[in-house]
């Protein structure tokens, strides 16, 4: 399949002003009657209609009425053309679909018997033959019909206008959506739901209906998702002065879904893993999750849905954007200094796990990529987080105040447009008066930025420079990078530990924190009055998405992670310190040398851990050491056992050295008999689950007995799993016992038993013939995403150490799944994909066995999906 590329955007030849559809809704043969306006768009030279469309029957078409005949259109890979020059014309479309046999999840398909749409990005070609292009906004109408006993639910997209019988069995409901949207944004559902709703006041004094769809038997299961929506609406006025425009909003969840969620206007469809949380069967994290994703898709209603992307190279405007959003969200939802913390650093373990190793390897793609070849592919960290933390630095530069002055312009210029990354940055910079140029090239140019800083302070002048350097490793088809914006968030600590004020080059700059704006190779920034050598604390609340590389002291960073007034810098301090250890402890196991570890970390962890002062959820992120996979990322070559021989052998000596420490933190932190999941008591769990899972490295009677205890009185999902991987990782008589009855207790639970795949996935003692064991299991179907993910994906991109088996078995697994998932459902596949696209990175054996099962996917029939992952993966 050839490449896109986003210098070709040409606009469309045609405008659509309304749709108008209708479904006859059948799992086998559904009927799909659309018509369309369309107005030429004098800005084109085309005289010519185009429509897309995939895996659909064309039963008929009409223009102005006149049934057109094969030799009045064209239709070459999946693009339909009709040579027309009237400046208004009307299209009648007759398609015809099958929604059982649609496994791909996108367009059309059925779902435990009720029907479900996604089209987000090009979906809705698999309903009809449409301009399915985001840059074409048209008001839809639709009138849907089916079996009345068998889908007494129809939803579509803005509002009821109608509902009734149409004899024989059937019913009909009539919606219509008072905003234009592109058609990526239609949605219906059809089958048996049941919801729970509420009726709340907007800002503005209009009711809203809100509503959360479910299937029977999970109501239960819906009380956090609508708090998470009222908390939604309410957080977009309150921080944005923006409002719910419509009088009905809709989340509708369903089990069978390729992503977390989707925005559709008033119908937002939803992964039942986002929606569905009691506390029997979700965890904190699992509430925590749900609570961002319904903002998230709730946020898009005017990041996305009100303006959204001109092409799909745009697609960061609408998700880097709602992301920061989300994110912001989240950390007000909390409310603390230290929650926010706790919040931000969770947000930056994902970009350093996923997103770094991305902009590293060969998918790296700027946040506004150049081309592509199948747009699933980039829905990717970098265009969500990446594009999150581009959308912050604009806030880091400009102020909260500022930010919300360029937001609001960017509304009051584009709202009802499809636009581009330039026009939110125009916006920001309007708005404030700000040069932005160079900032573009956050957009333009992939790779993680290196910036280094040297400092010296002059006692006789009192003078401190630091001086920053910035660089840029090579991407695919980038060689060299231009110098980026990057806002550096600096503070300088005394020898007592407090925060500087801050003076540079003679003028009072701030009292703790001053944002350096880097922009050139190199910089210095002299501050003056300094009266004794500082302690800096750089980069503070991770102000850009950087690796910032000084020479810190083993004392600088005790020193700083003992009182840095920024949290995310205190908890840095730690992940620095043991980041050193970990990696000299890789390169001993790798010579075979004995390990052995100083108490200097643990004297600096053991201070932490015991800190009443701090926060339970903060002293826990201090405690976990950096995932095998970002010290995969400081390594030339990765050696995925050496890594994990280190981690472990780091845990076992802490939990050694801090035993009495951790139970003590165990026991303080229990949280009662009522659980709730606000951050207090779920913070407390954390570090309480923590320090049973250091204890647990320990493996012996006390441990298990511990870990045994809690699960068997565990009144919580979060309690439960804990314990759970800690028996399953351990060698606890009860280990198996534990996971039977869990699975025997939790059958019903289609989520939870996800839980159960993955965690033996995830295990240590698992390899590939016990994978393969597990997907035999009756409980296990390659088809349903959640499951696939929690078996297949959990063991090759969640166990590092077992899925790189020296023997290589974990990659011809790999192939075969790859190659068995893609004729069911290719962007899964394609993520699936994505699990060896580092394959250069490894030793040579390791390599040379990557290699081979890459060249036998690469040799099987693909979607073009799966294949552009792994042509670019052997590029
Ligand atoms: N916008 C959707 C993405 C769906 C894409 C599917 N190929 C989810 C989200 O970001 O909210
Ligand atoms: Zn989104």
């Amino acid at each position: 399949s050839p490449a896109i590329y986003r210098k070709d955007y040409t606009p469309p030849s045609y405008w659509v002003r309304t749709v108008q559809m209708g479904f006859d809704l059948d799992p086998s043969a559904t009927r799909v009657a659309t018509r369309i306006t369309l107005e030429r768009n004098a800005a084109s030279n085309e005289k010519v209609v185009v429509l897309y469309g995939e895996e659909v029957e064309l039963v008929q078409i009409r223009l102005n009425g006149k049934a057109l005949s094969k030799r009045d259109y064209s239709v070459k890979a999946g693009v339909l053309r009709i040579p027309v020059a009237l400046n208004a014309i009307t299209l009648d479309i007759e398609t015809l679909i099958r929604p059982d046999k649609n496994t791909s999840l996108m367009g059309l398909y059925v779902s435990n018997g009720n029907f479900f749409t996604q089209c987000e990005a090009e979906g809705f070609r698999k309903i009809t033959y449409f301009p399915d292009r985001p840059d074409v906004m048209a008001k839809y109408t639709v009138m849907l019909r089916a079996d009345k006993k068998k889908y007494p639910v129809l939803l579509s997209n803005g509002n009821l206008i109608e509902e009734g019988d149409l004899g024989d069995g059937r019913h009909y409901a009539l919606w219509e959506d008072p905003f234009k949207k592109p058609s990526y944004l239609f949605a219906l559902v059809a089958g048996q739901l049941v919801c729970q709703q509420e009726t709340i006041k907007l800002k503005s004094g209009r009711d809203a209906l809100l509503q959360v769809w479910v299937e029977d038997g999970n109501l239960d299961k819906t009380q956090h998702a609508m708090d998470s929506l009222i908390n939604s609406i309410r957080w977009d006025e309150e921080r944005f002065g923006l409002e719910l425009d419509l009088d009905r909003f809709m989340i509708v969840a369903v089990g069978d879904f390729n992503m977390g969620a989707m925005e559709n206007k008033g119908l937002n469809i939803f992964n039942t893993k986002y929606v569905l949380a009691n506390p029997r069967i979700a965890t904190d994290v699992d509430y925590a999750n749900i609570e961002a994703v319904v903002g998230h898709e709730y946020f898009h209603n005017w990041t996305g849905n009100r303006v959204t992307c001109r092409d799909w190279f745009q697609l960061s405007l609408k998700e880097g954007l709602t992301v920061f959003r989300d994110q912001e969200f989240s950390a007000d939802m909390v409310g603390t200094e230290s929650g926010r913390a706790v919040k931000r650093i969770d947000d930056v373990r994902v970009l350093r796990q996923a997103q770094f190793p991305e902009d590293a390897g060969p998918m790296a793609h700027p946040v506004r990529p150049d081309s592509f070849v199948e747009i699933s592919n980039f829905y990717t960290v970098t265009i969500y987080e990446k594009g999150s933390e581009v959308v912050r630095m604009y806030q880091t530069l400009l102020g909260r105040d500022g930010f919300r002055k360029g937001m609001d312009l960017y509304f009051k210029r584009h709202d009802g447009q499809a636009v581009e990354c330039d026009d939110f940055r125009a916006a920001m910079s309007a708005a404030n008066g700000r040069d932005l140029t160079q900032f573009e090239r956050w957009y333009s140019q992939a790779g993680t930025p290196r910036v280094t800083a040297q400092t010296f302070y002059d006692a006789a002048s009192k003078t401190y420079d630091i001086t920053l350097s910035q660089s840029c490793p090579a991407t695919p088809g980038q060689a060299k990078k231009l110098s980026f914006h990057i806002p550096v968030a600096v503070g300088l600590l005394d020898s007592s530990g407090k925060d500087m004020t801050l003076k540079l080059d003679g003028e009072v700059a701030a009292i703790g924190t001053v944002v350096l704006e880097l922009t050139s190779a190199q910089q210095t920034f002299r501050f003056t009055e300094v009266n004794e050598k500082p302690v800096p604390s750089m980069l503070r609340n991770f102000s850009a998405p950087v690796v910032l590389e000084y020479d810190y002291s083993e004392d600088e960073l005790a020193f700083l992670m003992a009182h840095d007034s920024d949290p995310f810098n205190r908890w840095e301090a730690g992940q620095r310190l043991a980041t050193r250890r970990l990696l000299a402890l890789t390169s001993a196991s790798q010579q075979s040398d004995a390990l052995s570890v100083d108490p200097a970390l643990s004297d600096s962890l053991r201070a932490t851990l015991n800190d009443a002062q701090l926060d339970p959820a903060f002293r826990e992120t201090v405690l976990t050491l950096p995932a095998e996979t970002v010290i995969a990322e400081q390594m030339d070559v990765i050696d995925p056992q050496a890594i994990h021989t280190a981690r472990r052998f780091l845990r076992h000596s802490l939990a050694q050295a801090l035993r009495a420490d951790f139970l003590a933190a165990y026991k303080a932190n229990q949280t009662g008999s009522a659980y709730s999941p606000d951050a207090t008591s779920s913070g407390k769990r954390a570090l309480k689950n923590l320090a049973l899972s250091y204890i647990a490295e320990l493996d012996d009677a006390d441990a298990h007995a511990l870990a045994q205890a809690q699960y068997d009185s565990a009144n919580n999902m979060t309690d439960r799993m804990a314990s759970l991987s800690a028996l399953a990782n351990s060698h606890a008589p009860g280990k198996v016992a534990a996971l039977a009855r869990f699975y025997s207790e939790f059958e019903q639970e289609p989520l939870v038993i996800d839980k159960w795949f993955s965690l033996q996935a995830m295990a240590r003692t698992i390899d590939v013939a016990a994978v393969r064991k597990l997907m035999q299991h009756k409980a296990f179907s390659i088809k349903n995403p959640n499951r696939a993910r929690s078996l297949i994906f959990s063991f090759c991109n969640g166990n590092p150490s077992r899925f790189h088996a020296l023997d290589g078995s974990g990659y011809v697994f790999w192939a075969e799944q790859v190659i068995a998932l893609d004729a069911i459902n290719p962007q899964v596949a394609a993520r699936l994909a994505r699990s060896l696209d580092r394959w250069r990175k490894y030793a040579p054996e390791l390599q040379e066995k990557m290699h081979a099962a890459l060249k036998q996917v690469a040799a099987a029939k693909l979607s073009k999906d799966t294949k552009e992952v792994v042509t670019k993966s052997l590029a």
